[in-house]
């Protein structure tokens, strides 16, 4: 059975729990963490390189005990020391760290005095009254663990778009090998670009439905079979995500795949348009009431078809969500999304100078060789003492690199750049001395994120008041699946963007994706800039710009949006037109001791 890099993340964020739970060093738990986020998104598969033979791949925090784990669990799914932890701990367990107000300590505490080991088993035992007369639970601890309990018990788990896109790939080249089949396309939430999918929906066209209900039954990933027809199937895979297949005959593909790609908003939306037309619209075709009741069929071999039977133009599937497109379709004023092949450059990355894992010069030719033409070195700033953040003086030394790079590289350039921390005040992790001998400053909240809305939003105003602020990253701080936004007004930053002549950050990370789809439309109607970026870790995540595109998309973004679409040239007179510096004037004057008088006086605007 294939082992995808989601899976390997899993077993080391399960060993990261374990061992949570049992309070083992807590470098030793972050470093399973950060492993498992590191793989888990990561495009180049490390069972198939491995299996070709292959070294695995420099990959930031994963050293030779790591890697050594990575081959193990590549090979037989599973590692030796997750099995011991197995035998300490019941696997189940993990969940139960899920559960918000449950740490490791009482978790522990439950499976010693009440033996729980399942959310199942935590909701039973809250009801019956057991848990608050444990020592260190009282009886309101109970109520909101019952609480959370019900409310995970209800959800449905969804994937992250990175995540579904390892299995739906592997799955969807094994069903086009049937025989008899023609197009093989996974539809759905993962079609619209969604950053989390709930389920796979796989359309298949075959003149032989059983042929490939057959075969889709013998994938070595199904773990159970839910149900099973002539012409649909749904499964369970072994990594937990749902499968729906549905076979059509191919005059159908066209309905059928507007059908699966829904959303369901915009299907039923389609279908009223269609019904005042006199058509009637379904996954096998587009029909027309005929003389005596006869049914004739107009459209339905192609998408365009379905579109163009209710006299609208193809919209595009990351924006078919019933919010606006149908309108602007019959308007004619559907936007020319952005494509990844308009990315001009990349304006995030890291290199092994902090916590990424390659040298200048291979960031660069690896962005060379993902078609860019310029690529910013945003290291994180010395606040960041985990990710051993640069101070003036290594930035400095940094800044003399990348010249002397320039210098010598052909067909791209670096851009010399910080990610720098937005401190509690609104300050800036460092001085506008150094500031000023950027091409870009990339702005970062990284720290106390729970701030009241009011302070929070005015903490990141004050720092886009700073003279040399050129991208606010990752606006809203979530984690998808694992950390809420930061309570901030958004709209006020959006705006306050647009006044200076800053951009926001869409970080394409497939953990991020922030801003949200929400967020960039806002930005759009308001006139400010988006970069998308990929906040590169190392030379294979150049990849993650395709999921930050599928963002923009849905965010309705065109070319003109995004700041990066900008050839070099062009780019750098937006960033010098921000500080009132020339274009192309190597060094500006440093203004260290300017910068308060300048940022109260244009607070008070
Ligand atoms: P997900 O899986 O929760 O991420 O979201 P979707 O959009 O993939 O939803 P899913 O898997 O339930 O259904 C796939 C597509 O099938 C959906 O996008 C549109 C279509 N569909 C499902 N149920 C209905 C329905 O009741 N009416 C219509 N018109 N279309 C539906
Ligand atoms: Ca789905
Ligand atoms: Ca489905």
């Amino acid at each position: 059975m294939a082992v995808h890099n989601a899976d390997i993340a899993r077993v080391f964020e399960e060993i990261a729990d374990l061992l949570e739970i049992q309070e083992a060093n807590p470098f030793r738990v972050r470093a399973y963490r950060n492993a498992a986020r590191t793989v888990g998104d990561l495009r180049i598969d490390l069972a198939q390189t491995l299996a070709e033979g292959k070294p695995l791949p420099k990959l930031p925090g994963i050293g030779a005990d790591l890697a050594s784990k990575i081959r193990e669990i590549a090979e037989t799914g599973t590692t030796a020391l997750v099995e011991r932890l197995h035998k300490e701990l019941p696997p189940a367990i993990t969940a139960l760290l899920r559960i918000p107000g449950l740490g490791p300590k009482r978790v522990r505490a439950l499976h010693r005095e009440l033996d729980i080991r399942t959310i199942e088993q935590l909701a039973q035992a809250a009801r019956e009254g057991r848990i608050s007369k444990l020592a260190g639970f009282g009886a309101k601890t109970e109520s909101g663990i019952l609480e959370a309990a019900e409310a995970h018990l209800t959800k449905k788990q969804r994937f992250k778009l990175a995540v579904a896109a390892q299995y739906a790939e592997a799955l969807a080249a094994y069903l086009a090998a049937t025989k008899g089949a023609g197009e093989v396309v996974v539809c759905g939430s993962f079609r619209r670009m969604k950053e989390t999918v709930g389920d796979l929906d796989v359309l298949v066209t075959s003149a032989a439905p059983a042929a490939v209900m057959r075969r889709f039954a013998k994938y070595p990933e199904v773990k159970e079979m839910l149900a099973s027809g002539e012409t649909r199937a749904s499964a369970l895979l072994a990594g937990g995500l749902q499968v729906d297949v549905r076979v059509v005959p191919k005059e159908s593909f066209g309905s059928a795949l507007h059908y699966f790609t829904g959303s369901k908003a915009h299907n039923i939306a389609i279908r009223r348009l269609g019904q005042a037309q006199g058509l009637k619209i379904n996954e096998y075709g587009v029909f027309k009431a005929g003389k005596g009741g006869a049914e004739r069929r107009v459209a339905g071999d192609t998408e365009a078809s379905v579109f163009k039977a209710v006299g609208l133009p193809f919209i595009a599937p990351e924006l078919r969500e019933d919010s606006g497109e149908i309108e602007a379709a019959r308007r004619g004023e559907l936007p020319q999304l952005i494509e990844l092949s308009d990315l001009r450059g990349d304006l995030h990355a890291h290199t092994k100078a902090t916590d990424g894992k390659n040298a200048l010069k291979e960031m660069a030719l690896a962005a060379k060789a993902a078609g860019l033409a310029y690529l910013a070195i945003t290291e994180h700033s010395r606040r960041l003492t985990v990710a051993h953040g640069l101070d003036p003086r290594r930035l400095a030394r940094q800044i003399d690199e990348i010249e002397r790079l320039n210098g010598e590289l052909a067909g791209i350039t670096l851009l010399k750049g910080i990610e720098v921390d937005i401190l509690e005040d609104g300050t800036l992790d460092l001085p506008d001395a150094i500031l000023a001998k950027l091409d870009l400053v990339v702005g970062a909240v990284h720290s106390k994120f729970n701030l009241p809305r009011a302070q929070q939003t005015e903490r990141i105003l004050a720092a886009m008041d700073s003279t040399f602020f050129s991208i606010l990253a990752h606006p809203s701080g979530r984690l998808i699946g694992a950390r809420e936004a930061y309570d901030v007004d958004m709209l006020k930053i959006v705006r306050k963007a647009k006044a200076r002549g800053i951009a926001l950050e869409l970080n394409a990370h497939p953990e991020r994706l922030d801003l949200t789809d929400v967020n960039c439309r806002m930005a759009k109607e308001e006139g400010a800039l988006v970069a998308i970026s990929s906040d590169a870790h190392s030379v294979h995540d150049f990849d993650n710009l395709r999921f930050g595109i599928g963002q923009a998309r849905r965010g309705w973004l065109e070319k003109a949006d995004v700041l990066n679409a900008r050839p070099l040239a062009e780019l750098r007179s937006l960033l010098a037109r921000r500080t009132g510096a020339k274009a192309g004037s190597a060094s500006r004057p440093p203004r260290g001791a300017a910068k308060a008088p300048v940022r109260r006086a244009d607070r008070a605007r």
